[in-house]
This record gives C-alpha cells, structure tokens and sequence, in this order.
C-alpha cells in the first residue's frame, strides 16, 4: 500500500505518458477519514466540579475520556497504514491552542509513519470565544487561535502542502499521489465569532470562495484526475428536510451547490459536524451522481472513523472501524457499551431543549412524551444502517400524526428511511465516465514569431519545470509541474480552455467546462506535456465547444466559430485567417501575409495592453533576463526590443474575448 521510491518513480516516469487517471491505478490507495474529535486536553479540566459538569449536561461528547480515545484511535490510524488521512473538521473542543498544538503533535505522528495528513477547519476550531479551563465552579479564558494560527498549526497537514490555495477562506488543493487531488473547503464562518461571543455554526460558501471551488473541479476533473472533497458541514441532506429542521448543519443553497459541483464532475465529499455515521448519495438531472460520506464523531458513540480504499480499477470502497479500546475506567462494560450508555443517558436532556425550541416549540410533556422516540431516533442515526423504529417509536410516531404534529413524525421517518448507499459498507466506480476528447489547437505568438516561425530562446535554460499559470488571473491547479521539457521545439507554455455555450458571443466564466496546461511548439502546434499528443479534456459538450486559448503576457483569443469532430480529433488553427478569433481582426495581429497571431504586450495580463503594462512592469523589469512575463517577445532579456516592437505598437488594444479578458 505504501509507495515505495521504485514505484513513485515509475509514476514520475509515467506522467508525461499516460492520462493522469492511469497512475491512480498502479496501485491501491488507502485513506482514512476522522471527524470531529473535538480533542479536550486534560490541562484544561483543572478541577472537575459544577463548570464542567454544567457545561455536559447539554453536551453529547466523551471529553473527560477526549485524551483516551485519541491516544487509541490515532495508534488504529497508524496501524492502518494508509497513505492519506483526511481530517473534516471540529478538531478541537473549542479551539483551544493547546488543543491544536496537541493535535498537531498526533497528525505529525501520523506522517513520521507514512500518512499524509489534510485538515479541514471545523466551526468549533477557529475565533471560538468558548476556549476555557475548567477549575471547580469556574471557567477561565484560555488562548485560541485565529484563522492565520490555525494555518500555522497545521502548515504540514495541507496548507504547504497546497498547489494552490484560496486568499478569502481556508480553502486549498493538493495532489498527494500524482492523480488523486484533494479539495479541503473552508466553509465555516468565524469572522463575527467574538462580535457575536457565539461561535457560528452554520456554513456556507462565500459567493467568491465558490467560484474558486469550482474552478478547482474544472481543473482536476477536465485533466481526468480524481478529486475528493472535504469539509465540515454536509454538502446534501442526510434525510429530507435536514435542512428545515437542523438548518445549522448543511451548507446554505445545498441543493444548487451540489447540482453545480456534481455536474462539474465532483463525485466525492467528506463531511461532519452531524456526528452521525451516515452515507447519502444525490443525481443530478444531467445523472451525475455526487457523494456525501458524513463520518461520525470520534468522541459520540460509536466513535467511528472511516477507511476509504481505491483500487487499480478505480473502484472505491467506503467502509470503517469504531474505536474499540481505550486506557480509561469504562467499569464493567466495553468502551463502546459504555460510549452507548454516556449518549443514551446524555440526550434526553438535550432532545428536551430542542423540541421545546424553535422550529419544535412544543410544551413540556409533548416533548418530554417525544423525547424516548426522538432520542432512540438520533441515536440509531449516529449509528448509521438505522434499522426499524422499536414498537414504543412507532406508537409515537403514530401518535403524532393523530394530533396535528405530524411534520415531526415526518422528520424521524426520514431518519428511519436510511438512503442509500449503505452507511458503512459501500462501493463505487471513481473512473471517468467519458473518453477524452482530443484537441489539436494552432496559435501563433506575435512577440517571438519570426520569418514563418516562433523562436525558442527561452528553452531549455529559461522555461520552468512549474506550470506558469498557478498564479491570479488564472489560478490553474490541474497541474503543478512536469520533469523536463520534452522537445527543442518547445516556445512556451499556454493555458487552453473549453467552454460548452451556444455561441461565442455567450462565452464567459459560466460556460468554461475545462482547463488544461499544454505546450506551445515553434510551427504554432499546442501539445500535451509529451511533446506530441492532444491535448486532452473529459467533458461532455452538451451545446458546441469553443476554445479560449490564453499565454501569460498576449491577448487571449477565442475561436469564432464551434469546434467540428473530424477522424476523433477537434482541430483548430487560429492563424490562417483574421475571422478564426472572435472579434476578428481586432483581436489578432497580422505577422506576415495571411498570418495571424496573438498579440504582444499584456505584461498584467488584465486583456488590456496599457501604459501601466510599461511603467509598472516592462520598465521596472528592464536590463533583467530570465523567464518574465515583461519579456514579451520571449528571448529572455527585457530590453527595448519589448517595448518598442510589441508594447508600442499594440498600446491600447483589447482582448476581444466577450468578457472582456
Ligand atoms: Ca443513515
Ligand atoms: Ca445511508
Ligand atoms: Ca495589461
Ligand atoms: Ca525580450
């Protein structure tokens, strides 16, 4: 299960070769999920008494036993071996820094043994005005961290690790086995923690931090790579109307968020927060099937973790262990016996309060005749494979429809019709479903063509081995870098884009489908990495292909017309005629006679060649060599060749692209 050196390097050989889906499948890949461990460090329980039994008393979690059972389910992690352990959320008890550094310290563990480790903020992790000790009859504030400590913390488990990660949330992605992303989302919100002195448990994405995931899908899934998402709240309803009643514990907008990122090829999400073991699967109207595995608490009965396997074929099994033993007095049961008999006796108190709260608002002895059936309800739920309600829930249940209430009779139902897959024992296929289509794409460059073709002065001592389009405007992420430039050939790197749209006038950031890195040759061909084949995009065209084609510092063209399938292969070539771009001879230069090409000077790249693309780039940068994008005739010097033959001239055009850039 482990990647040994010789087979690592094999995938590195390989990688230039084969669809990137293939070194997945050299072998198996295990992961393990853990979910809110809520870790309560035993320095912080200075004296039991009234605080902290007070403060149980609405509280579903082991937190005496906190330390036990992490010091037991992170020795079953190690022993487990897996390659990935992915973390969703809720680490800490209430953010507490010394639970973090706690936590860390374990997660450190975890990779001295072979595990690579990603995290995922929970609601209770960051800004959280609850951090305290518990002495006697008092609490006393202790240090929590804030979103910036929190990536500090945890700078080894994801964050440094990141191809790229998001600026307005803690969202990142990374590709620890060639093939095989990971897309942590940051869907908590803490910014009005200590306004509020609430920790907020609510989530959602922010309209800009959804964009960013979405084009994080386009790039893994366009290149035919797995991703798997991770957060803390549930991505969909875990039983209908989850949503209505637990309004706290799905994402705002679920439903059209999922259908989005389903569509965009995002099969798999790990969640939380919920503290139930539970698997719900979801079709959107184009079929496209998307995945919740919600895993429990570490610290609720059953105490569960999961344990994810991808075969060489690509199937993926979803099964997982509950903790087992702990070095605690447990008295005369078992740890799970005893974790089942903290929860029975701890939820009355706590279904109570909630069926007496708003949405329930019932009167106190309806609730307290609901509560038995609520709670046998939650309980089974953590649980997960539900079962049947007993003879005393069905009479409830039966009851409440008689008497006007029958919405909450409703709502248990739904718990009790447990949907599919199975909540411990599942497989699925991660395989793409489309075989690729093949693009072949003809550009030229204005700034390094030269009689009939492009020079090649910047390989191989000045092209780097990264992918040059990591950065704003373009934040691609389906690819970090390559091993070595595969031919003399090559003139740069270029960022091709598929758009699936009725027309190019209605090309924008909603209609792009797919994003790939390719090479640019000197005769105008873009290849894939190898040096000779097609590039390559798995997304089905539902209206017509259009292709946008972008280089770091030339205006980005867009084909006028939809792409034609001919012999299993969409060609294209933009430079045999002005009308190939949309725009037409505004959005090309005419380099010789019947030959068009991108043009020269976007230092910024913001579609715009401006006298800020002088002053605040070419003319900083000039007298430099190296590979700069103020070098826009790519010959490696910024000099007044740049300026003068290719900023001067082009000053004041504009990408024709319909949005402008
Ligand atoms: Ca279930
Ligand atoms: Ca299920
Ligand atoms: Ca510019
Ligand atoms: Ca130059």
């Amino acid at each position: 299960m482990k990647l040994l050196p010789a087979q690592l390097l094999v995938i590195l050989i390989t990688v230039n070769t084969f669809p990137s889906w293939s070194q997945v499948g050299q072998q198996g890949i295990k992961i393990c999920v853990i979910s809110d461990v809520h870790y309560f460090d035993t320095s912080l329980l200075i004296n039991d008494g009234t605080a902290f039994q007070n403060y149980l008393t609405y509280d579903r979690k082991l937190l005496k036993e906190s330390y036990a059972i992490t010091e037991s389910l992170i020795d079953s992690l190690i022993a487990e071996q897996p390659d990935i352990v992915l973390v969703s959320g809720d680490i800490t008890k209430d953010g507490e820094l010394i639970c973090h550094q706690k936590m860390a310290a374990y997660f450190e563990a975890l990779e001295m043994n072979g595990a690579q480790v990603f995290v995922s903020p929970g609601n209770h992790d960051i800004n959280n005005p609850h951090a305290v000790a518990y002495d006697g009859d008092v609490t006393y504030p202790v240090p929590s961290v804030n979103a910036a400590e929190f990536v500090s913390t945890y700078e080894d488990f994801g964050f440094n690790e990141a191809i790229l990660r998001d600026t307005a949330s803690l969202s990142y992605v990374a590709e620890p086995i060639p093939g095989l992303q990971i897309l942590s989302m940051d869907v908590c919100r803490y910014d009005s923690n200590y306004i509020n002195n609430y920790p907020q448990t609510d989530g959602g994405f922010k309209p800009q931090v959804l964009e960013w995931v979405k084009d994080r899908v386009i790039d893994a899934t366009s290149s035919g790579k797995i991703i798997l998402g991770l957060q803390h709240h549930n991505m969909i309803e875990h039983f209908t109307n989850q949503k209505l009643v637990f309004s706290e514990y799905v994402i705002d907008d679920w439903d059209n968020i999922s259908t989005i990122l389903a569509d965009l090829g995002l099969k798999v999400v790990f969640t939380g927060h919920f503290h139930a073991q539970d698997a719900v699967s979801k079709t959107t109207l184009a079929g496209n099937t998307i995945f919740d595995f919600e895993t429990g608490s570490a610290v609720t009965f059953p105490c569960p973790y999961r344990i994810v396997t991808i075969h060489p074929d690509l199937t993926m099994d979803v099964t997982g262990k509950r903790v087992t033993e702990i070095d605690y007095d447990t008295g005369s049961m078992t740890f799970q016996q005893y974790a089942k008999n903290e929860l029975v006796n701890g939820l009355p108190s706590t279904i109570i309060y909630l069926l007496t709260n708003p949405p329930f608002n019932l009167s106190q002895s309806t609730a307290e005749f609901v509560e038995p059936a609520f709670s046998e309800t939650i309980l089974a739920h953590y649980e997960g494979n539900e079962g049947s309600p007993s003879s005393n829930t069905q009479f409830v249940m039966f009851s409440l429809y008689l008497s006007g209430y029958g919405y909450i009779a409703d709502g248990m139902q739904s718990i009790w019709n447990d949907k599919s897959p199975d909540d411990w024992n599942m497989s699925t296929s991660l395989q793409p479903a489309l075989v690729p289509q093949q693009l072949n794409i003809t550009i030229l460059l204005q700034g390094p063509f030269s009689d009939s073709e492009m020079t090649t002065h910047l390989n191989p001592e000045f092209l780097p081995l990264a992918q040059p389009y990591i950065d704003l405007p373009w934040n691609y992420s389906g690819l970090s870098s390559v091993q070595q430039i595969p031919s003399p050939d090559v003139v740069d790197w270029v960022l091709v884009e598929t758009h699936d749209a009725p027309d190019a006038a209605s090309v924008s950031v909603n209609s792009l489908v797919g994003r790939r890195v390719g090479w640019l040759h000197n005769n105008g061909n873009i290849t894939a990495l190898n040096g000779s084949s097609n590039l390559q995009f798995y997304h089905e065209i539902k209206q017509a292909l259009f292709v946008v084609v972008r280089h770091r510092n030339h205006l980005a063209v867009l084909s006028s017309s939809p792409l034609v399938l001919s012999g299993g292969i969409y060609t294209y070539d933009y430079t045999t005629d002005a009308d190939k771009a949309f725009g037409g001879i505004a959005a090309q230069a005419e380099v010789i006679p019947g030959k068009w090409a991108l043009i020269a000077g976007d230092a910024d790249a913001d579609g715009v060649i401006s006298q800020m693309d002088k002053t605040d780039f070419w003319s900083v940068f000039s007298g430099k060599s190296g590979y700069l994008k103020e070098d826009f005739n790519l010959d490696s010097q910024v000099d007044n060749l740049d300026k003068n033959d290719c900023w001067r001239i082009n000053l004041g055009e504009n990408s024709q692209l319909p949005a402008g850039k």
